[in-house]
């Protein structure tokens, strides 16, 4: 393995959602993980050591997946894609897999989840799956607007503590057919998959909503971070 440096995170405004907000990288840390933010690299070098250096992996929000991965042309519904983490991401989950090592998805990370075991999604809710559900709603980052239901005999019913819990949702896009290997854990009134995971696997998760906005007020949300974090301890 090639020698390993830190770098000091470069802190610009539109950067503070990753450092100041509760987040992703302190729900990590609460959880009492160390959080690493990774290069944007393809390279398979560089990849082999990050799968090689880390415990866990967490797919993170952002873009759409392209719609290519999954066979599909993309429709004039506003997809947004991001060609170099699509590369990243799906070679470096593999090399997770490879190594039974814990991968959690959130928002874009369960749809690129879902695309990497083989399934597919709808490119907009609104055009494909219309619903009176607002995925993309317009309340703050902290307010949970829909319910989830919790399926039973799941992880995520133990950590949720019940049948029925309430998510934000910064979503256009969810999955449509689902992948190989993957079971759904939680339900959106309208019908779609917003939780999963691979009951074959270690720890494989992902989730539609956003617990790392949650976790300091929602206890599934904290125990999500808390669930992948011992995942990885192990
Ligand atoms: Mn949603």
């Amino acid at each position: 393995m090639r020698p390993v440096i830190g770098l000091i995170p470069l802190i610009e405004d539109e950067k503070l959602r990753y450092w100041m907000r509760p987040g992703y990288m302190k729900g990590v840390s609460m959880a009492g993980g160390l959080p690493v933010m990774l290069p944007l690299t393809a390279d398979e070098n560089q990849l082999a050591d990050i799968a090689s250096m880390c415990d866990g992996l967490l797919l993170t929000g952002g873009p759409d997946v392209e719609p290519a991965m999954y066979g599909q042309e993309t429709l004039p519904v506003g997809v947004v894609t991001c060609p170099p983490r699509d590369a990243m991401e799906s070679r470096l989950y593999p090399l997770f897999m490879a190594q039974d090592k814990p991968v959690f998805g959130i928002c874009r990370g369960i749809q690129m989840l879902n695309v990497l075991c083989g399934g597919t999604l709808y490119q907009d809710i609104p055009a494909q799956h219309p619903s009176e559900i607002a995925h993309h709603q317009q309340a703050e980052r902290e307010a949970r607007t829909h319910e989830v239901r919790v399926l039973p005999s799941t992880p995520l019913r133990e950590i949720a503590g019940q049948d029925v819990i309430r998510v934000n949702s910064f979503h256009h896009e969810a999955i449509d057919r689902l992948g190989e290997g993957l079971a759904p854990m939680g339900v959106s009134p309208d019908g779609l998959i917003e939780a999963v995971w691979m009951p074959e696997r270690r720890f494989v998760w992902g989730v539609q909503w956003h617990p790392e906005y949650l976790w300091p007020t929602d206890a599934a949300a904290a125990g999500l971070f808390r669930a992948f974090v011992d995942a990885c301890r192990r």
